[in-house]
C-alpha cells in the first residue's frame, strides 16, 4: 500500500501538467462577441485549471490501479483495513472548503456583479418567447421576428418575457443566457465588441436553451450587430412610433 504512494504521485503529477497544457493551449471555447463574454469566459477557465488536478488525482489512482492490481486470474483477499488519517481529513477539508468558498465568492459573485451589477443601459430592447419563436421590440416600439440587430460598444438590457412555457434567451457568441418566464420579466445585459453576423460566426444567434416542445431546436434567430447609426436608421425602417 505504502509503495504505491510514490507512482501514484509522479502519475498524478504529470497527467495535471498535461491537462493544464491541454486547457491552456487548446481553445474550446466560441468567438468572444460582448464584453460580459471576456468575464464568463475568464471564470471558465479558472474552474478548468482547478479541475485538472482532480482530474489527473482519478487518473493517475485508475492507471496506477490496472497496473499494479492486474489480475492473474487468482482470487485476491482484501487488503488489511485502513484508518482515518486526522491530518490528511482536516487538511483535505480545511483547503476544499476554502477553495469552494473562494471560487462562489470570485468569480462567482464578483463576477455576476461585473456582468448584471451595474443596472444602467444605454438601450433596452425587449424578447418575447412564444413556441418557437421570438420577437423583439425596440426602444421606438418597431417590432421585428426575423432578426435581432444591435448596436456595437452599447449596453443594452435585455427584458425578456414568455408568452406560454419556460424558454431560455442564449446568445452564445455574448455568453449571456437567462430564463424567459410567464408572467415574470427576467433581464440580462450584453455589449457587442464588434460588428458582424451569423455569416460570421454561427454563435452570433439567439438559440433557445430551455428544452420547450418539437420545435425547441430550431428555436434561433440570427443576431447582427451594427454600428449605432445604422442600428437607428433599421429601426426607424422597419416602423415603430419613432
Ligand atoms: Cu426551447
Amino acid at each position: 500500500m505504502r509503495k504505491s504512494w510514490l507512482p501514484v504521485g509522479f502519475l498524478w503529477l504529470v497527467y495535471t501538467i498535461l491537462i493544464l497544457a491541454l486547457v491552456k493551449y487548446v481553445n474550446v471555447l466560441p468567438t468572444q462577441w460582448a464584453e460580459e463574454a471576456q468575464v464568463v469566459d475568464e471564470a471558465f477557465l479558472l474552474l478548468m485549471y482547478l479541475a485538472a488536478p482532480v482530474m489527473a488525482m482519478v487518473l493517475a489512482v485508475m492507471t496506477w490501479g490496472m497496473i499494479a492490481w492486474r489480475s492473474d486470474g487468482a482470487d485476491r483477499e482484501d487488503g488489511p483495513n485502513t484508518h482515518t488519517n486526522r491530518i490528511v481529513v482536516t487538511t483535505w477539508l480545511v483547503l476544499t472548503s476554502a477553495l469552494a468558498i473562494g471560487v462562489v465568492i470570485n468569480p462567482g459573485f464578483i463576477g455576476l456583479a461585473e456582468i448584471r451589477g451595474e443596472p444602467s443601459s444605454d438601450y433596452v430592447i425587449e424578447i418575447e418567447a412564444s413556441q418557437f419563436f421570438w420577437e423583439v421590440t425596440y426602444p421606438n416600439g418597431a417590432t421585428s421576428f426575423d432578426e435581432l440587430v444591435v448596436p456595437a460598444h452599447m449596453r443594452v438590457r435585455y427584458d425578456v418575457n414568455s408568452t406560454d412555457v419556460h424558454h431560455s434567451f442564449w446568445v452564445p457568441a455574448f455568453r449571456v443566457k437567462i430564463d424567459a418566464v410567464p408572467g415574470i420579466t427576467t433581464r440580462v445585459f450584453a455589449t457587442a465588441t464588434a460588428e458582424g453576423s451569423i455569416e460570421d460566426d454561427i454563435n452570433l444567434r439567439i438559440q433557445c436553451a430551455e428544452l420547450c416542445g418539437a420545435g425547441h431546436a430550431a428555436m434561433a434567430m440570427p443576431v447582427r450587430v451594427v454600428s449605432d447609426a445604422e442600428w437607428n436608421e433599421y429601426i426607424t425602417s422597419i416602423g415603430g412610433s419613432g
